[in-house]
């Protein structure tokens, strides 16, 4: 392996030092039972409370080593006692990642809410971010995690120009709320749950958002809010190249928003946006050094902690085998125009089996080289099943 990747002027042991240290965020209410609207199965075993959430994602940390933080989602993760939280994911190896307001589930939010033609509205919205920010105080987070649902679903339901600009003045309560350090990323989405019109679509909205209010907004790319065929490399190297890349949440499709394990049906689009970061960060970019990794899906068929060890090690192998580029040779077919030398310059790194790299940096790290034998021996799975008998009183996940 070693030699093989010398030849291409790659020094393996620092690709397996920026692997040790690359680390991504796992979402608590991945852990829990969640589903479509046609059904949420019940997964014996499934995390129920925080508390639970964080002691399944403390395994997934535990057998890969680059998972130390944990995003919640409120009210679903609500809890009284936030420096406890804080305490108990210390003594799991955790720490409180971003938080993310919940403006989607209340029966006053049906038209909307940062945009809702009705003041009120507006500052029952605003008024819940602004005690995320208080929680993401409380727990040390620096991550406002802000998707919004609110949309229209036939033409004329309400003034797209007036949704924006209440939009508009709703963030900029919010954004002036932010201690210094913490950071507002704007997810957008572009259809669902709304069908004609969605206030934040596309990154372009998002971005003329983040540079209205200020540095300290930025855009949160979700890989499966896009629609078909979207060239998502694309987004992520213009966003790099404004500075407004905040963080991704990853997480794989084949048609809509579907929630699937990272690079299980797209693993080139995914090696494309890391191969993008890491060209970037070769020239010094200053964004690609605070970018949030942090995984958003749903398991809904699948045991819930492999799926998220399985999309972990996916999320690794789209960024070892983008560490892999011969960076000098791409630069110089694409000066010479060679269009199928510089492809192949990509396809060589991406066709490099990186998984023996992964189980060195696990080696290194005193972990076992194989994460899904580790997490199989560890029995964890079937003792939660056995304990965790009575059913969820509410994950707050629609439907479960
Ligand atoms: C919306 C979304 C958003 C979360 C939710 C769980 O589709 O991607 O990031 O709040 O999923
Ligand atoms: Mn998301």
């Amino acid at each position: 392996m070693n030699d093989h990747l010398r030849k291409q002027n790659i020094d393996s042991d620092a690709v397996v030092e920026k692997i040790q240290h690359f680390t991504i965020e796992t979402p608590s209410w991945g852990y829990g039972d969640s589903g479509t609207r046609f059904k949420v199965f019940h997964w014996p075993g499934a995390a129920r409370t925080l508390r639970e959430k964080l002691a399944d994602a403390a395994q997934v940390n535990a057998v890969m080593g680059v998972c130390p933080s944990v995003a919640i989602h409120i009210p679903w993760d609500m809890e009284d006692d936030w420096q406890a939280v804080k305490d108990d994911a210390h003594a799991l190896g955790l720490r409180i990642g971003a938080v993310n307001p919940n403006l989607f589930q209340e029966d006053s939010y049906r038209l909307g809410s940062l945009c809702h033609i009705d003041k009120t509205v507006r500052q029952r919205g605003i008024a819940h971010v602004l005690d995320c920010i208080q929680i993401a105080q409380a727990v040390d987070s620096d991550i406002i995690s802000l998707w919004l649902a609110e949309g229209t679903n036939y033409p004329g339901q309400d003034s797209l120009r007036h949704r924006r600009s209440r939009l508009l003045e709703s963030l900029q309560t919010i954004y002036a709320a932010l201690p210094a350090g913490m950071r507002l990323l704007i997810e957008y989405k572009f259809f669902e749950p709304a069908f004609y019109s969605t206030d934040l679509p596309d990154w372009g909205t998002s971005l003329l958002m983040a540079q209205k209010l200020g540095p300290q907004a930025e855009v949160l790319v979700d890989t499966g809010h896009h629609p078909q065929d979207t060239n998502i490399p694309q987004i992520v190297a213009q966003l790099l190249d404004e500075g407004r890349l905040g963080g991704f949440h990853f997480n794989d499709r084949k048609y809509a928003d579907d929630d699937l394990i990272a690079g299980s049906l797209n693993p080139f689009e995914l090696f494309c946006i890391f191969n993008e970061i890491v060209d970037v960060s070769a020239e010094g970019n200053a964004n690609a050094g605070r970018i949030a990794y942090m995984i958003d899906q749903s398991h809904n068929i699948e045991p819930k902690i492999e799926a998220m060890i399985q999309s972990v090690y996916n999320i690794q192998i789209a960024y070892a085998k983008a560490l892999l580029v011969d960076r000098a040779a791409l630069r110089q077919a694409q000066e010479e125009s060679s269009v199928l030398g510089a492809y192949r310059v990509l396809q060589a790194a991406y066709e490099t089996d990186v998984r023996p790299l992964l189980a060195e940096a696990r080696t290194r790290q005193g972990l076992h080289p194989d994460p899904f034998a580790a997490f199989e021996a560890s029995g964890y799975a079937e003792r939660v099943a056995q304990e965790r008998t009575a059913l969820a009183t509410t994950s707050g996940y629609p439907g479960a």
